[in-house]
């Protein structure tokens, strides 16, 4: 059937027996507002990234808080090669970070293209916070960054120098990003945001986007994650949506908020990010047999759900009665363009 697409897969896993299998989608979100609060990430390490973030929500901090303590945790700690300070560069083998936060009540900040400060998700909030803006780029970022007492140091690990000059040597540019067949042990490092979404016990939202974006990007490239709207966004009336794949696909339709958007006009997450999928494919169904794009959606009532275009997408969910539930939501399409 012309424009007919497949959706598999959405399955509870266990964080030590993470697998990318599929199965039938589940039936409705789960149910009821979520009392004492939920934090959902994006990716396996989204467990670790939400542990972080749940220590502050089980004490009563803030949704705001617990993001940005989450997304520090994958930026330090993880030492992923496409979040924090131990990214991949981009083709010209320099290091840029980009982050973006946002609270419920409709404050945000964002910073796109930073080099050499490691915690670009709290430089986002300190635009939020302490200037008339939503986002700075590049050198002024860094500028800003330094006046608010961030360290400049050089972030670009010998790992990752090593693997961006291995990737001269082919110097072939295909971002292609967690596309099930590519999973290469060469190319399966390229992609990973972290993108966070969190409801505290008095039912605020928050959500947090962190990335070193596409490995071996032009220099000067943002992507989605840095731009409320693509790879963030956030209403206490209606719920919070983020992104992970390649970000272009995600600018182009205003993803994060069209998903928002879906929610609002009464769709569950998941629906919202089913749907969200299907105007991508729609836009460009070329371009969709080759490039991931993932939502992850929760409501204001903490029920959550998320959507990718291929398999391999798995998102982490945390709060009170289990810290490390590891999920796979996967969609296929097959068809040709509606
Ligand atoms: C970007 N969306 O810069 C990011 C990359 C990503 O999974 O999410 N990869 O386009």
């Amino acid at each position: 059937m012309k424009g007919r697409r497949r959706f598999l897969g959405h399955m509870a896993l266990s964080a030590g027996a993470m697998s990318l299998a599929r199965g039938v989608m589940a039936g409705p979100a789960e149910s009821a507002v979520v009392r004492g609060g939920r934090v959902v990430s994006t990716w396996d390490f989204g467990v670790g990234a939400n542990q972080a973030a749940w220590q502050r929500l089980s004490t009563g901090a803030s949704a705001l808080d617990a993001v940005e303590h989450g997304a520090r945790w994958a930026e330090s700690e993880l030492c992923n090669p496409t979040v924090g300070r131990c990214g991949n560069p981009d083709r010209e083998g320099v290091l840029t970070l980009d982050a973006s936060i946002m609270d419920g009540d409709g404050r945000c900040g964002a910073v796109a293209a930073l080099e050499d400060i490691d915690h670009p998700i709290s430089v986002a909030r300190r635009v939020m916070e302490d200037t008339p803006h939503v986002m700075l780029v590049g050198k002024g970022a860094q500028q800003f960054a330094m006046a608010q007492g961030f360290r400049r140091q050089r972030l670009l690990t010998p790992e990752a120098e090593q693997a961006w000059r291995e990737w001269r040597e082919r110097a072939k540019y295909e971002p292609q990003i967690n596309v099930e067949r590519n999973l290469t042990p060469g190319n399966k490092e390229n992609h990973d945001t972290l993108g966070m979404l969190a409801i505290d016990r008095d039912g605020r939202l928050a959500g947090a986007c962190t990335t070193s974006g596409m490995a071996w990007k032009m220099h000067g490239r943002v992507g989605d994650s840095p731009l409320i709207g693509a790879g963030l966004y956030v209403d206490n009336e209606v719920g919070a949506a983020t992104a992970s794949g390649v970000g272009e696909e995600m600018i182009r339709n205003a993803a994060s908020f069209l998903v928002v958007e879906l929610m609002r006009q009464g769709r569950t997450p998941m629906e919202a990010c089913r749907e969200a999928i299907a105007r991508v494919v729609r836009k460009r169904p070329e371009a969709s047999r080759s490039l991931q794009v993932c939502f992850l959606a929760m409501n204001r009532h903490g029920e959550v759900g998320a959507f990718a275009l291929h398999p391999g997408f798995v998102y982490a969910v945390c709060d009170a009665d289990k810290q490390d539930t590891l999920r796979a939501a996967d969609a296929v399409y097959d068809g040709a363009a509606a």
